[in-house]
């Protein structure tokens, strides 16, 4: 979509969104709706305003009427569905809000997909509001672009700003990844900075510009190349240095910005929620934390939370502030997690995790192809991925496709979804000529290729033999 365009769509939107709730009741900065989808595993929001005491909101119903300000310091949750993306005519588009998350945890939270805007006549549908499942998926049925907007409710019944999330069948966003935070051990290092997690969804070449945001104020520092993948800089005086990273694909279409922090003085911790899983009903699901880094090496404490879990689910997270929690999923369906990990002065941004467990009444072939699936994805290294969150990203496409056939059986489209979007990311090796990895696939050598491919292609024909006897 047009830049400008999608800019006063968002603007209107929020400038609704605020006139609906009074003008009031949201501290947030007001430009979610774009700053966080420039790198499907990260969040650009500022965890350090959480500041209130969400105790104060509810303890006492009935003795605040007289000062409502007091009543209003529950801050709003923030709605993440992740990165645009494109799909074929006529398939499944899955959308991941996942990610949302609420600054002072009034979990769980609530989710309202709703379709804005469609191409005319499409027939795609908006899902049902109060819903505790953190997915959507519609089908993108007629050319042209669509329009999804997201907003979470916390458990107090305060609602995000509205994020939206532009799926078209034509050309998607690129991502950038300007890679991670550096310190900055004595001035006058030449530090190299890496921008080569960067990608296109499509596969499309992508170019590269860097600028320095911020630097010590008689600082001059300046970059090598800034269009190259990997520049470099010479921080000549101590302190902090912001960079920004655009990729733009070989169609002009630029992605969002993503920031690294180079910094002699203390840098925020990293949060690493670990790999989303597929467990059955009952079984004791071990989180682990342990991918959680500080590049300055400060010692890290844990807080987890579960964002999202099936209605009448009773479970709860044992172990919260640990490196290895655990819990019980009781009902079948999709139970979220996140973590904020501290360094002792600076909070991490939040990284979550997807649990979807399965009643083993309901196991099949094609259930357990697709389990195997996940195994093999989460037993690769990070390097084996054009993004490390892409692993996650994979395996989130496999767990909505599991849940759309557990909710409505042998459904055309969720083979459709296996096949061009899933198979589709680890499939050169296999289908290429020469043998090697394609342009749009996430896997990207032969070796962890073989490793997913032949169980997502085992799915797929236990799915056509079903489809074929019908
Ligand atoms: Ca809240
Ligand atoms: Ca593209
Ligand atoms: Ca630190
Ligand atoms: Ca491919």
């Amino acid at each position: 979509m047009n830049k400008a365009v999608f800019n006063l769509l968002v603007s209107s939107l929020l400038l609704i969104f605020l006139i609906g709730c009074g003008g009031g009741g949201s501290s947030d900065s007001g430009t979610n709706a774009t700053s966080n989808t420039s790198n499907p595993g990260s969040n650009t929001s500022n965890p350090d305003q959480v500041t209130s005491n969400p105790d104060q909101d509810t303890s006492n119903p009935g003795s605040n009427t007289s000062n409502p300000d007091q009543v209003t310091s529950n801050l709003a949750p923030v709605a993440d569905a992740g990165a645009d993306q494109t799909v074929n005519v006529g398939n499944l588009a899955i959308l991941d809000g996942t990610g949302s998350y609420d600054p002072d945890e009034n979990y769980p939270l609530t989710y309202e997909w709703q379709i804005i805007s469609n191409p005319s006549e499409s027939t795609a549908v908006s899902s049902v509001s109060d819903s505790s499942d953190p997915t959507f998926t519609f089908t993108a049925d007629l050319p042209g672009e669509y329009s999804i907007q997201l907003v979470v409710t916390d458990d107090l019944g305060m609602e995000s700003e509205p994020y939206i999330v532009v799926v078209s069948t034509s050309n998607s966003m690129p991502v950038a990844d300007a890679g991670p935070n550096q310190v900055l051990a004595n001035e006058g290092i030449t530090v190299e900075l890496d921008g080569s997690q960067s990608f296109d969804p499509d596969g499309d070449p992508i170019t590269y510009a860097w600028i320095i945001t911020s630097k010590p104020p008689l600082s001059s520092a300046a970059l090598t190349d800034p269009t190259a993948v990997n520049p470099t800089f010479v921080a000549d005086l101590l302190g902090t240095y912001v960079i920004d990273l655009f990729v733009t694909d070989d169609l002009g279409l630029e992605s969002f910005p993503d920031e690294v922090v180079v910094s002699s003085e203390n840098v925020k911790p990293v949060a690493d929620a670990g790999v989303n899983q597929l467990v059955l009903v009952g079984d004791t699901v071990n989180l682990d934390g342990s991918g959680s880094y500080d590049v300055n090496l400060d010692p890290l404490t844990y807080s987890w939370n579960m964002t999202s879990k099936p209605k009448g689910s009773l479970t709860v997270l044992i172990g919260a502030e640990t490196e290895y929690p655990d819990f019980e999923p009781d009902i079948q369906g999709i139970y979220t997690l996140n973590l904020v990990v501290n360094d002792g002065l600076l909070e991490s941004d939040p990284s979550n995790v997807t649990i979807f467990a399965i009643d083993a009444t309901n196991l099949d072939d094609f259930i357990r192809a697709l389990m195997d699936a996940v195994l093999a994805i989460n037993g690769l290294d990070a390097s084996d991925f054009n993004n490390e969150n892409n692993r996650n990203a994979l395996t989130i496409k496999i767990i909505v496709v599991l849940k759309n056939y557990l909710q409505d059986g042998y459904d055309e489209s969720v083979l459709d979804k296996l096949r061009d979007d899933i198979a589709g990311k680890m499939d050169g090796c296999v289908l290429g000529d020469p043998s090697v990895p394609d342009q749009n696939d996430w896997i990207m050598n032969c070796p962890a290729q073989a490793e997913v491919y032949p169980h997502i292609e085992l799915a797929i024909s236990t799915f056509e033999d079903i489809l074929n006897t019908q």
